[in-house]
């Protein structure tokens, strides 16, 4: 078992899809382990896709990441990292295969409903970056 970490995006607390999300996850295998509903500062988006920095839709995303509540939460499931990046499918929900959560519930390539780590490396910094050990441990 290992643990990725996920955000249900503002999107999709806005259209009340966060249950459905939710509900998909567990459907798909993976243990809640730990979340929180909380709308990002400006800093802590800026920081979170620090990585992105330079690419031209940074600002608009942290806009869009700012602009409301997010629910952060760390899943557990055996190969968590690629397997939820499979049951997301692919950033833009048009190109995302039938079935994914972007395909069912996101409405742009931009307001695509859901993050997931890409890596180990990145999910244990993302999880970190949300919560401490106590709190996923617990
Ligand atoms: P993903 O890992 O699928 O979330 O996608 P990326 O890490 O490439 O991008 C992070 C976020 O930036 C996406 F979820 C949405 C946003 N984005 C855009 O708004 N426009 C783009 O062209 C690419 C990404």
């Amino acid at each position: 078992m290992n643990q990725t970490l996920a955000i249900i995006k503002p999107d999709a607390t806005g259209n009340a899809r966060a249950g459905k999300i939710l509900s998909h996850l567990e459907s798909a295998g993976f243990a809640l382990r730990a979340a929180r509903m909380m709308t990002l500062t400006r800093a802590q988006a800026c920081s979170f896709y620090d990585v992105h920095r330079e690419r031209p839709f940074y600002g608009s995303l942290v806009d869009f990441m700012t602009s409301g509540p997010c629910i952060p939460m760390v899943l557990e499931s055996a190969d968590a990292v690629a397997r939820l990046r499979r049951v997301i499918g692919a950033t833009d929900p048009a190109e995302a295969e039938e079935g994914t959560v972007r395909s069912l519930y996101a409405e742009s390539k931009e307001r695509n409903a859901i993050h997931a780590s890409d890596s180990d490396r990145n999910a244990d910094r993302e999880i970190a970056f949300f919560f401490s050990e106590a709190e996923r441990l617990g």
